[in-house]
């Protein structure tokens, strides 16, 4: 396997590190083991855990007032790769890459398929983009796209989701993931019942294209850019397209699209009853859309979502398989060092959740022992599982510390130098 980063480089970083992991790692060891749990099991769970890379994540994104651009940015989808790699390469938990059309659009795939194999990456979901005008594009979006009321323009949004699953097939893609900023600003601006009507004629010609073991996934959201009235603003619209539309389409849950205080886990919840939960687009944020790194701000609603994806594993099964992303954006951090700790906050979560002891949990709900309950899932959210995932790395040949070995490394001043600024490289400004 290739890697971008010198082997020797990490292996040293660690030599380093081992024996401090070592102590931490048996004093938990023992901590969890008073509480019946062996602390091997829970590292070799974390070692299965994966989230995939939003290739638009590796860039700079900025807000609508700026994008202040930062050094050795990717400025092609080849680039973007690369770093992408490196996070894989640091971390082990993101061995795949979700793409976005058109910015990632390549005149040669077989270079991008030769690179992603090299370097232990594969192709996630790709995302479709009918929010925003591409150059030389007919018709314009500026009133919606798969729900536009203009014929030509809903031909071209479903025809460029069509070209997207080919895209993504070509990759070894295996989803589509469908975000449009259609809606209303104003009252009165467009019928809303028609609005879903057209939407849903439009999905439906794009899941006719649909290869057999392919899944379309809906992303709604709030608000923005549709201020008034959004298409598909909330997990109920969602859900009733995904039924709509039949077994391959499903809900996505993208943690910043929802207003402030909603329980989010409990959308987890019944998505997941009715069969329809999908995945996930991981961020967190303090207002809405905010995309900062998973984590950041409300950790205890993460391992709350956590917490529900493990009671469903627990019913479900293996046949229980959502599909994980990161998508975050960076106005004042190195992209590169926020999605690591953005996928080792949601790996984190992921292992917190398997603390939680499921048998006392329902015997306390059982017997409504409500203080006992809470206190069943705070324990679990309270331990500190640091050592097991950085154990998990060491084993999987990544990093202890990701972000001290990606600085000490020099690869951000490296790129810098090789890659000098592009105007308008990494795609937009708003995600
Ligand atoms: C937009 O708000 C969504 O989160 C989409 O997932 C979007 O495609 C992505 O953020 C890139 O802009
Ligand atoms: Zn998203
Ligand atoms: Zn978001
Ligand atoms: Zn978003």
């Amino acid at each position: 396997m290739d890697k971008v980063i010198d082997h020797g480089q990490v292996a040293e970083h660690n030599a380093k590190l081992q024996q401090n992991l070592d102590a931490d790692y048996a004093a938990l060891g023992s901590i969890l083991a008073r509480r019946g749990q062996d602390i091997e099991q829970l590292t070799a769970k974390a070692q299965t855990f994966a989230v995939a890379l939003p290739s638009w994540g590796v860039g700079t994104g900025g807000t609508r007032f700026a994008r202040f651009p930062g050094k050795g940015e990717p400025r092609d989808v080849m680039e973007k790769l690369e770093d992408c790699a490196v996070i894989h390469q640091l971390t082990q938990a993101t061995p795949t890459v979700s793409l976005h059309f058109p910015w990632d659009k390549s005149s040669d795939p077989a270079a991008m398929r030769e690179f992603a194999s090299k370097h232990g990456l594969g192709f996630d979901t790709v995302n479709s983009n009918t929010f925003q005008d591409q150059a030389n594009q007919e018709q314009t979006y500026k009133f919606g796209s798969l729900t536009a009321n203009a014929k030509a323009v809903r031909e071209q949004a479903v025809a460029h989701n069509i070209e997207c699953i080919e895209l993504g097939r070509a990759l070894g893609s295996k989803g589509l993931t469908v975000w449009v900023g259609d809606g209303a600003n104003f009252p009165g601006q467009h019928n809303l019942r028609g609005a879903l009507e057209r939407y849903l004629d439009s999905m439906r010609d794009i899941y006719k294209a649909l290869p057999a073991d392919w899944l379309m996934y809906i992303e709604h959201k709030l608000f923005e850019p549709a201020f008034y009235a959004t298409t598909i603003a909330d997990w109920g619209t969602s859900y009733a397209c995904a039924n709509e539309l039949g077994p391959k389409a499903k809900c996505l849950v993208d943690l910043g699209h929802h207003a402030p205080n909603t329980n989010i886990e409990m959308i987890v919840a019944r998505l997941a009853q009715f069969g329809k939960l999908g995945g996930f687009h991981f961020n967190d944020s303090k207002y809405g859309d905010d995309d900062l790194d998973s984590g950041s701000i409300n950790p205890f609603q993460l391992f709350l979502i956590f917490n529900e994806l493990a009671d469903v594993a627990q019913r479900d099964g293996d046949a229980f398989k959502p599909s994980y992303m990161l998508d975050q954006s960076h106005n004042v951090t190195d992209p590169i060092e926020s999605l690591m700790s953005s996928a080792i906050e949601v790996q984190r979560s992921f292992v917190q959740s398997a603390l939680v002891d499921r048998k006392a949990l329902s015997a306390y709900q059982e017997n409504n022992d409500v203080l006992l309950a809470a206190q069943t899932l705070k324990q679990a959210f309270r331990t500190d599982v640091s050592p097991i995932l950085a154990m998990a790395r060491a084993r999987s040949g990544a990093a202890i510390d990701p972000v001290a070995c990606y600085r000490a490394t020099g690869y951000r001043e490296k790129q810098a130098t090789l890659r000098p600024p592009k105007a308008g490289a990494s795609g937009s400004g708003i995600v």
